[in-house]
């Protein structure tokens, strides 16, 4: 049987990623688009071995340049790949920040995905087309939300996804188009992009362990978010285009937790108190706020058999775990030994062990000579 071809818009980003390793593992011909970067952004992926010398016909794994905000490029990408599957991930996914660039963020999030659909239309494509819609569309609706609960969105990111998530419905009945929502609650790795909050946590917490840094500054602790672990949520993604027709499914953890108690258990985990490394900022309050996210992802787990496994405790462990580790062996505190494979737990404890030479009091980072590294900048100071 012929291998399939699958396209993944945002292949450099956290779940495109993910899916990437996933396909490829299913024995799929991997294609991908990035944009152009002044500084490198296929850092989650090189480690796939991308071809660039190869013709695309014959490489397993091959990117191309393109850009949602330019139709020319994607007409070029599809003409050239004649995708069986085309995953839509990329887009301008932090919500803050689409308060601050709200035109382009329309651009890419809610006019990128017509122009893929219409190309599709207008080409006579004969291929299945999966739209990362988001919880966010919900905004303001009360919990749990599911596939029937009004949509409320509360940012320009929503309102973008949400015209999106029209959009890929009209396509489906208008021209009969295999195309697909995957309505995704919050999911996290320790691939999440730095600006995130969970990422900001975990990092925050790694670089005050090894002397980095004296505090986290957060925004609105209080919000309430269902969060999952992304590798599992690209299953699911798959899944949603192996259904048998086109459809829309909420896919979530149906268990929601304030971002405060993501700090607390981060925190905990190094034997920490919270309320002495955070501080509260306006700065990172959004002028309009979704409160509660949970979630009610039934239909995924009846139709599509999928189910998440990851617990919000071991989402917290495993990326505490990954910005410890990465942390520690930067500033000398562990080697570098890329063949060895140490458990989360070992990098947890190693913390753990830091942690308890940071100074009672707030804020104050003692600079006891445990790495080299450090011994080095204080003979310097
Ligand atoms: P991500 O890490 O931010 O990745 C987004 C990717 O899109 C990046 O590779 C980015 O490229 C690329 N991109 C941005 N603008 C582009 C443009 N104009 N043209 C081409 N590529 C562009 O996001 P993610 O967490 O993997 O999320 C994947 C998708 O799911 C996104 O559409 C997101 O909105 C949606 N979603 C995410 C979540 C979540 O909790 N993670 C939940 C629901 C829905 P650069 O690296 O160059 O910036
Ligand atoms: O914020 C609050 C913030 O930026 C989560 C994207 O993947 O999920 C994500 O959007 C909560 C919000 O994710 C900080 O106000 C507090 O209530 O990690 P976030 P998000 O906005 O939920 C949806 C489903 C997507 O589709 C998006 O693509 O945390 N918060 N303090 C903060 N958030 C950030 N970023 N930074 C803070 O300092």
């Amino acid at each position: 049987m012929e291998k399939k071809v699958a396209l993944i818009t945002g292949i450099g980003g956290q779940d495109g990623s993910y899916l990437a390793e996933l396909l490829l593992k299913k024995g799929y011909i991997v294609r991908g688009i990035i944009r152009r970067a002044s500084w490198p952004n296929t850092k989650r992926i090189d480690h796939l071995n991308i071809e660039r010398s190869k013709e695309s016909a014959v490489a397993p794994f091959f990117i191309r340049y393109a850009d949602l905000s330019d139709a020319i490029s994607i007409r070029a990408v599809l003409e050239e790949f004649k995708p069986d599957e085309i995953y839509n991930l990329a887009s301008q996914s932090h919500v803050g920040i689409s308060f601050k660039c709200p035109e382009s963020t329309l651009n890419f999030n809610a006019l990128g995905p017509l122009r893929i659909l219409d190309a599709i239309r207008d080409m006579k494509l004969d291929c299945k087309y999966y739209q990362a819609s988001s919880s966010e569309m919900f905004g303001i609706s009360p919990p749990p939300q599911n596939e029937e609960t009004p949509m409320l969105p509360q940012s320009p990111y929503g309102i973008a996804k949400l015209a999106a998530f029209h959009t890929t419905k009209m396509y489906r009945n208008a021209y009969g188009i295999f195309a697909s929502n995957g309505i995704l609650f919050n999911h996290e790795s320790p691939r999440r992009g730095l600006n995130f909050v969970t990422k900001k946590i975990t990092r925050g917490i790694a670089d005050i362990i090894v002397g980095n840094k004296k505090k986290i500054v957060l925004g609105n602790l209080d919000a309430k978010r269902d969060w999952g672990f992304s590798k599992e949520y690209v299953e699911a993604m798959w899944k949603i285009l192996q259904h048998d027709k086109p459809d829309d499914f909420v896919i979530s953890t149906k268990e929601t937790h304030t971002v405060r108690e993501f700090v607390e258990e981060g925190f905990n985990l190094m034997g920490l108190d919270w309320k002495n490394f955070v501080e509260v900022s306006d700065m990172y309050k959004r002028p309009a706020e979704v409160p509660v996210l949970l979630g009610d992802s039934s239909k995924a787990e009846k139709v599509l058999g999928w189910k998440p496994k990851t617990k919000f405790k071991e989402l917290v462990h495993m990326m505490v775990a990954y910005d410890l580790k990465e942390r520690m062996e930067q500033l000398g505190y562990l080697p570098i030994e890329p063949n060895v494979k140490k458990s989360d737990e070992f990098y947890i404890e190693k913390g753990r062990e830091l942690a308890k030479k940071l100074k009672k009091h707030k804020w104050q980072i003692e600079l006891d000579g445990t790495s080299p590294f450090l011994q080095e900048r204080k003979k310097n100071l």
